[in-house]
C-alpha cells in the first residue's frame, strides 16, 4: 500500500488551539452543518492566499458568529449588534493599510444593523462584508429575520410569515446594488461543493478588491442553520439549494469601480472657516491661560428655556478662542420650554476622551430640581453655583464650595429674566477663575440686538460682583448649606 500524503493542512490564519474551554479547544463552537464554519474557511483561505493575514481586523457581529475571535488569528473586534459596519468604517479610516472585514449575520446586518450597513456601503468605504443570510435568527433560538420566506415559521412568526403583518423578505443585495457607490456585489449558497467553490471565489475577489482600493463590496452567503430549521445538516444544505436560492437569487449584483466626481474643497484654514478670531499662537495663549485655568469639567442644568444649553456653548466658545480642547454635550428632553435640559462642557489643554462628565468639578444649577440631581455628583474640592438666594433649607454638599446667586432677580433688575445665563457665566468666571473675563465681554457684547448686548454686558459684570462681594469666596458649605 502507497504511503499516504497530507496534501491539504489548516491554514495558519486559523489558531492551532482555540482559546474556549479546555476540552473544546479543537473544535469551533457551532452546530455540526452550520455555514458558519464553511465561511470562516472561505475567508481564512482567501486571506492565506492573498498574503493579508498580518493586516486584517475582523470585525465580528452579535449572533452565532460572536466568537469569530476564538479562530481567526488576526487583528479582531467585536462590535455592538447591528454596529459592524460603523466599527470597520472606524478601523479603515484608521488604518488605511488594513484590511478590514464586517462578518454579519441576517438579523446583525438587515434587522437591527440596517443603517449601519445601508450608509457603510452608500459612502463607499473599502471595506468588505460577509453577509451570512441563514434566514432566521440562530443565536436567540429562530426569531423572524428580515430574510425569512413568506410562510415561514419563526419563534416570532408561530403561523408562518405573512406579508401583511410582517413585510417581504428583504434582499439585500439586490438593495445594496441600487447604491451608486458599492463596487462588488455578489451573491453566493453554501449548497454543495460547485457553489462552495463559487463562494471560495467571490470571498476572494471581494478581499482582493479591498486591497486595491476598489471601495465597498459584499459577499452574502446563504448558508444552512440546521439547528434552527431542525434538519439533519444534508437536509439543510439541500434546502438551502432548493428553496432559499429560489427567493434569493445568486448572482453578481454589481461589479465596476465607483466613479467618484473630486468636489473642490475651499482651501482656508479651520479658524477662518468657523469665522472665529485667530489671535496669538496657541502656544502663548494656551500658556497663559494654562496659568488660569482651574475648572475643566463643567455642567450647567436647568429647564428649558433658561439659557443652559447656551450658557455652556458660550463656555465652550471661550475655551476655544483660548486655544483650548474642548467639548460640549446637550441632553435635553423632547420639551422645547419647561422640560429639564442640561449640559457637559470640558475645557482642556489636551485631547478630550469622552465629553461626559459624570462628577462635574464644577455645577451650575439654574434651579432647584438639577440642584438636587446633580448636587450629589460634584467631585470633593468643587464649586456649586446655585441661581437662588440661599439652598434648600433641607440641603447641605460637604466638601464642596457653594455660590448661591440669586441670578433671576438680578436679571430682572437688568431688565430681563433672559440674561440670568450670562448672570450665571460671571458669577462662574468669578468663583473658578476657569477663563479670563475679557474673552467673555468680547463673547457677549458680540450679539447683533444692541440692547441685548448692553444687558449681557451687564449681567455678565454683575454676576461677577456678587461672588466678588456678596459670596464669601473659598467658603465651604456651611450649616446653613451656603458659602456666604
Ligand atoms: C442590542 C441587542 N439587541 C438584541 C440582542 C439579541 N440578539 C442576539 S443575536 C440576535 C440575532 C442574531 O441573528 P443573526 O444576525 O441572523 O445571526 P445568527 O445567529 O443567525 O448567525 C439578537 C436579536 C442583542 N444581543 N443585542
Ligand atoms: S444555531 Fe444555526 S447559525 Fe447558529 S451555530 Fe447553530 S446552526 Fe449555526
Amino acid at each position: 500500500m502507497s504511503e499516504l500524503k497530507v496534501v491539504e493542512s489548516r491554514t495558519p490564519v486559523f489558531f492551532d488551539r482555540f482559546e474556549r474551554k479546555d476540552e473544546n479547544q479543537h473544535q469551533t463552537h457551532y452546530c455540526p452543518g452550520c455555514g458558519h464554519g464553511v465561511a470562516h474557511k472561505l475567508i481564512a483561505e482567501a486571506l492565506h492566499d492573498l498574503g493579508l493575514q498580518d493586516k486584517t481586523i475582523m470585525v465580528s457581529p452579535v449572533g452565532c458568529s460572536v466568537f469569530a475571535y476564538y479562530y481567526f488569528d488576526t487583528g479582531n473586534v467585536q462590535a455592538a449588534h447591528g454596529r459592524a459596519p460603523a466599527v470597520a468604517t472606524a478601523l479603515k479610516r484608521s488604518n488605511p493599510q488594513a484590511e478590514v472585514i464586517s462578518y454579519q449575520g441576517d438579523g446583525d446586518l438587515a434587522a437591527i444593523g440596517t443603517a449601519e450597513i445601508i450608509h457603510a456601503a452608500n459612502r463607499g468605504e473599502n471595506i468588505t462584508v460577509i453577509f451570512v443570510n441563514n434566514s432566521i435568527y440562530g443565536m436567540t433560538g429562530g426569531q423572524m429575520a428580515p430574510t425569512t420566506l413568506i410562510g415561514q415559521m419563526s419563534t416570532t412568526t408561530p403561523w408562518g410569515r405573512r406579508p401583511n403583518n410582517d413585510g417581504f423578505p428583504m434582499r439585500m443585495s439586490e438593495l445594496i446594488s441600487t447604491l451608486e457607490a458599492p463596487a462588488y456585489v455578489e451573491r453566493v449558497a453554501l449548497s454543495d461543493a460547485k457553489h462552495i467553490l463559487q463562494a471560495r471565489k467571490a470571498v476572494k475577489k471581494a478581499l482582493e478588491l479591498q486591497k486595491q482600493g476598489a471601495g465597498f463590496t459584499m459577499v452574502e452567503i446563504l448558508s444552512p442553520c440546521p439547528t434552527i430549521l431542525k434538519m439533519e445538516p444534508v437536509a439543510a444544505r439541500r434546502y438551502v439549494a432548493e428553496v432559499l436560492t429560489k427567493h434569493f437569487p445568486l448572482g453578481v449584483y454589481r461589479d465596476r469601480k465607483p466613479e467618484f466626481t473630486p468636489v473642490e474643497v475651499p482651501q482656508k484654514g479651520l479658524a477662518e472657516l468657523l469665522g472665529a478670531s485667530d489671535k496669538g499662537t496657541p502656544e502663548d495663549v494656551c500658556h497663559a491661560s494654562k496659568q488660569r485655568t482651574k475648572a475643566k469639567t463643567i455642567k450647567v442644568a436647568g429647564f428649558g428655556g433658561q439659557g443652559v444649553l447656551l450658557l455652556g456653548q458660550l463656555v465652550a466658545e471661550m475655551g476655544m478662542r483660548e486655544h483650548m480642547e474642548v467639548s460640549w454635550l446637550p441632553s435635553y428632553g423632547p420639551e422645547m420650554r419647561s422640560g429639564s435640559a442640561h449640559c457637559h462642557v470640558t475645557l482642556s489643554h489636551e485631547r478630550i476622551g469622552a465629553p461626559v462628565i459624570t462628577h462635574p468639578e464644577v455645577l451650575i444649577a439654574m434651579n432647584e430640581p438639577s440642584l438636587r440631581k446633580f448636587g450629589p455628583s460634584v467631585k470633593a474640592g468643587g464649586v456649586i453655583i446655585y441661581n437662588g438666594k440661599a439652598l434648600p433649607e433641607d440641603l447641605s454638599f460637604e466638601g464642596v464650595t457653594v455660590d448661591c446667586v440669586p441670578a433671576n432677580e438680578i436679571a430682572d433688575q437688568i431688565g430681563s429674566a433672559k440674561v440670568a445665563n450670562i448672570v450665571m457665566l460671571g458669577a462662574l468666571l468669578e468663583a473658578t477663575d476657569c477663563l479670563p473675563f475679557t474673552t467673555a465681554e468680547e463673547i457677549v457684547a458680540g450679539v447683533k440686538n444692541k440692547k441685548l448686548a448692553e444687558m449681557n454686558e451687564k449681567a455678565l459684570a454683575a454676576g461677577r460682583d456678587y461672588v466678588d462681594k456678596e459670596v464669601m469666596v473659598g467658603a465651604v458649605a456651611g450649616p446653613d448649606g451656603c458659602g456666604n
